[in-house]
């Protein structure tokens, strides 16, 4: 899997649809492959992850941005493109850190605390180039680390990461990286379970589930909120069926320790059941023993679809280890009733039930079991590949469940250069072109990687070794933002002799960097792109509503640059000779041809582009019918998993032969380390869900925090007992802290989170002070463990920390977050 990226996971699973069963859900448009003709009113029509977009500009200003599609649930992210092209936090200028600048090839000064000084883009470029080239001969490839994950802007072209990669292929290779923070343990435990990855594909259509399921459990899923994006476009269609299924007077049981907006978006029409964090395991099982206590666990269905269940029942039973997992146990560990958990078990066996998961419970310490547990419950209740039962691991993102439609779908921009194209000029000795990945690291694991390099240790099975990283380059990804424990990320950062960032603003990430390039918004330059990771409902242009702010550029355009830099002739080499406009042609043209193919007519790219408007693919009747594991329900030897047995491996013995303490051979309820059940007095779980008014730490900067900030901080959610126990009221600034790091947040005292338990959404950009190190804006990252969901998967663990909490009694101290540093404030 090395250096696979999300989207080409999506590439080749999305598009894939088999078939069974009926339905079509009310509001899906019916067929259309001539463009949509509606009204822009003078409106520019452009996209982002948030979905396709009309834009205003008066005066050159980008002054409104609304959706262009209908909708029914509002989406908060869709009103923030003024706020991303006109903001304070925007980098003007190329901007060098001062002690850096002062001896390049010995930093001086400490990153995170220096000031910054403006230089020209040619100054910024020759620097880079002498430097970067110093460090390549002198360490080579594996000194350069480019793995850059992150969720910048959408677009068939400006890819920021790929842009970066396919510089760094092009000067000699580079290190790279492994999986994503998104669902590391699953997508790497999934493939043993199931033989496929589960958590980016096509799911059972949302048309067959409002059809055919009579129980939809939303367990630790907040679709309401995270379907307000995608990873190409959203096209809103997910939104529309939670709607929908509100209405619908099915069962909807919702598990989240958190009474989440999806849980307040169903109100009554959903019940809400609150185990404490990180406990769903114990849950699934005691729901499970249930089962198997009662006889109405599917012993047909386990016979015939699953490997394996002996070993795990006679786990359940306690014949192993003298536990028995039943309900009272469970309600120990949770602290969800056995009586409720008893009722569960029974409604799950009477009817056509759909375990929908999200991800937040899996980002943690051993998050693997999580998703591997569910898919054992859903095999003892013998529905999968059934229409409307079974399980689902995308439902609340990407609009997983829309059907995929007949398209023309377009290519992007590779890593790799076409062969045939590299031939360049001066090939200097330390240019290998097409050397690519040399080494990658779980993703995660970038702070542990720098603080030992050469050490081995374990990923999926192999023993790899940690690279030697001198210089780094994040283009497109807020790592400061994202990753795990920030104090421990920015000692690691000072051995560093090389970080550049290229941004739009002033990140945390920006504010540690030695070279710091001002990149322009998806609102300045044009794009194309697919909305709908699965659906490929429609193809949008992206266009630029106003010119680049100050010196900005776009990604594309300062990595051509640099390509001359490296090489007389480079740029072209980079570009393949083609310019902007001439690359969204070209991908254009591919996916008209690709749309031929599926009989769907595209007009041509010219009049496409001129006339401001997007293309809506054509339905296809039978993938609005896809019933997810329909064919190995059918037939399990003609259409085997892609596990060793060719069935669900509730017992795998690969797994037993790695015989990782961490990962054992079947779901286990392993104790974590940091959680409400090893909490000492005074602590309490810190949960750090994904917010309804960012993608990430995207927007934080924006107007719309002025809806959610709480004493111009970051609202950290505490129930009322807890915060009346130490004083603390709504309103009130409030210390969180442990052996880690401390933050100031602001008190939302409520009962919508389960006690014992605080959720700080993730995303809130670190800003630390720089007397006492306290971060004045709530960053929970600060707070965070950095250590790997299991040696399986190195997936992250970021929910998985203790805090403890009290009224800040100190000096009021502004945020700063959202301010240049010193030097770039002019
Ligand atoms: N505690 C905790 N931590 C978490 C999580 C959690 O649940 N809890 N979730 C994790 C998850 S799932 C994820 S995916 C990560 C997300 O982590 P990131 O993907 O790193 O987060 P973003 O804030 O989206 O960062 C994208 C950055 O790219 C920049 N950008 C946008 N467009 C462009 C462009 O065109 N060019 C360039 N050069 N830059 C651009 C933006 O300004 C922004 O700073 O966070 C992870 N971290
Ligand atoms: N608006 C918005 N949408 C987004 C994003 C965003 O930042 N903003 N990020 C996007 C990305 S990159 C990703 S990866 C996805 C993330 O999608 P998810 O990972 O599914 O999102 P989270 O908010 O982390 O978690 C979902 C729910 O799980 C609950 N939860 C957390 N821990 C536990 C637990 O131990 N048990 C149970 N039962 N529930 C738990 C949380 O309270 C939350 O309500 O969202 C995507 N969509
Ligand atoms: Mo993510």
């Amino acid at each position: 899997m090395t250096g696979i990226s999300r989207r080409r996971f999506l590439k080749g699973s999305g598009a894939t649809a088999g078939a069974l069963a009926i339905a079509s859900i009310q509001p899906m448009p019916a067929f259309a492959s001539e463009p949509k003709i509606g009204r822009t009113d003078g409106k520019i029509l452009t996209a982002g992850r948030m979905g396709i977009l009309l834009a205003e500009v008066k005066d050159g200003k980008l002054v409104k941005t609304t959706n262009a599609l209908p909708q029914t649930v509002e989406n908060h992210l869709q009103q923030t493109g003024p706020s991303q092209v006109h903001t304070r936090a925007r980098i003007k200028y190329p901007m060098v850190r001062k002690g850096y600048l002062a001896n390049p090839s010995n930093p001086q000064g400490v990153r995170g605390k220096d000031e910054y000084v403006r230089v020209s883009w040619e100054e910024a470029y020759k620097l880079v180039n002498e430097q970067h080239s110093r460090i390549r001969k002198t360490y080579g490839a594996e000194g350069i680390f480019a793995g850059s994950y992150g969720w910048h802007s959408s677009g068939a072209l400006h890819d920021a990461r790929t842009l970066l990669q396919r510089y760094m292929g092009l000067a000699g290779g580079y290190v790279g990286s492994l999986g994503d923070y998104s669902t590391g343990a699953a997508q790497v435990i999934m493939p043993y379970v199931v033989g496929s990855i589960e958590v980016y594909e096509q799911q059972t259509t949302y048309p067959v589930v409002m059809e055919h399921s009579d129980v939809v459990v939303l367990w630790g899923m907040n679709p309401i909120n995270t379907l307000e994006i995608a990873w190409t476009a959203a096209d809103g269609q997910g939104l529309e069926f939670f709607h929908q299924l509100k209405k619908s007077g099915k069962t909807v049981i919702a598990i989240d320790p958190i009474r989440s907006e999806t849980i307040e978006f169903f109100g009554d029409n959903a019940q809400w059941i609150a185990p404490n964090p990180m406990t769903d395991v114990a849950l699934a099982m005691g729901i499970a023993h249930t089962l198997v206590k009662n006889n109405k666990h599917d012993v047909k269905f386990i016979e015939k679809y699953t490997h394996g269940f002996n070993e795990f029942n006679a786990y359940l039973l306690g014949k192993t280890d003298g536990v028995v997992k039943d309900s009272a146990w469970a309600e120990k560990i949770t602290g969800v009733p056995a009586k409720q958990i008893e009722v569960l078990a029974d409604v799950f066996y009477k009817n056509r039930t759909m375990l929908m998961a999200g991800w937040g419970m899996q980002r943690q310490q051993f998050g693997e079991q999580r998703h591997w547990m569910i898919v054992t419950l859903a095999a003892m209740l013998g529905q999968i590949g059934l229409p409307g039962g079974g399980f689902g691991f995308s439902y609340h993102y990407s609009n997983g469940g829309n059907p995929a439609r007949d398209a023309g779908i377009l290519p992007s921009i590779s890593s790799s250069i076409n062969a045939g194209a590299n031939a360049g000029g001066d090939t200097s000795s330390w240019l290998n072109t097409g050397e690519g990945v040399v080494n990658a690291l779980p993703v995660a694991r970038i702070t542990e990687a720098l603080e030992n390099p050469g050490m081995q240790y374990q990923h999926n099975g192999h023993t790899l070794t940690y690279p030697d990283i001198k210089m780094v380059w994040w283009c497109g990804g807020g790592n400061f933002t994202h990753h795990q424990d920030t104090n421990r990320l920015a000692r690691a950062w000072q051995k560093l002799e090389l970080s550049v960032v290229s941004e739009i603003y002033w990140t945390a990430a920006a504010k540690h960097a030695d070279i710091v390039l001002p990149i322009n918004s998806s609102f300045e330059r044009n794009d194309l792109t697919m909305v709908g990771d699965y659906s490929s409902q429609f193809l949008s242009p992206m266009k630029k509503a106003v010119e680049s702010q100050y010196e900005s550029k776009s990604d594309f355009d300062v990595f051509g640059d640099l390509s001359e830099h490296l090489f007389k002739g480079g740029r072209a080499v980079y570009t393949e000779g083609r310019d902007e406009m001439e690359w969204l042609n070209h991908f254009y043209q591919i996916a008209q041809k690709g749309g031929r193919n599926s009989r769907v007519a595209m007009p041509n790219f010219t009049h496409f582009w001129k006339e401001n408007q997007y293309i809506e693919m054509k339905w296809n009747e039978k993938n609005a019918k896809f019933v997810r594991y329909a064919e190995f329900r059918e037939d399990p030897t003609m259409n085997p998993l892609g596990t060793p047995s060719g069935k669900i491996e509730i017992y795998s013995k690969t797994l037993a032969s790695y015989n990782l303490p961490d990962c054992p051979a079947h779901p286990t309820w392993l104790e974590p380390t940091e959680y409400t059940g090893s909490a000492k007095e005074g602590e309490l779980q810190l949960m750090t869900a994904h917010s309804a008014y960012r993608l990430h730490s995207q927007f934080n900067y924006a107007d719309v925090r002025e809806k959610y900030a709480i004493a111009g901080k970051e609202p950290i959610l505490i129930h009322k007992d807890d915060a009346a126990k130490r004083g603390i009221k709504t309103g009130d600034v409030v210390r969180v802290f442990n052996q880690r790091g401390q933050v100031l947040a602001g008190a939302d005292v409520t009962d919508r989170i389960k006690q014992g338990s605080v959720c700080i959404h993730e995303g809130a950009w670190p800003d630390f002070d720089p007397e006492i190190g306290i971060c004045r804006n709530g960053g929970p990252n600060v707070l965070t463990l950095d250590i790997p969901a299991s040696r399986l998967s190195n997936g992250c663990a970021a929910n998985s920390a203790l805090v403890k909490v009290e009224k800040w009694v100190g000096d009021a101290l502004e945020t700063h977050a959202f301010e240049p540093p010193k030097g770039a404030d002019a």
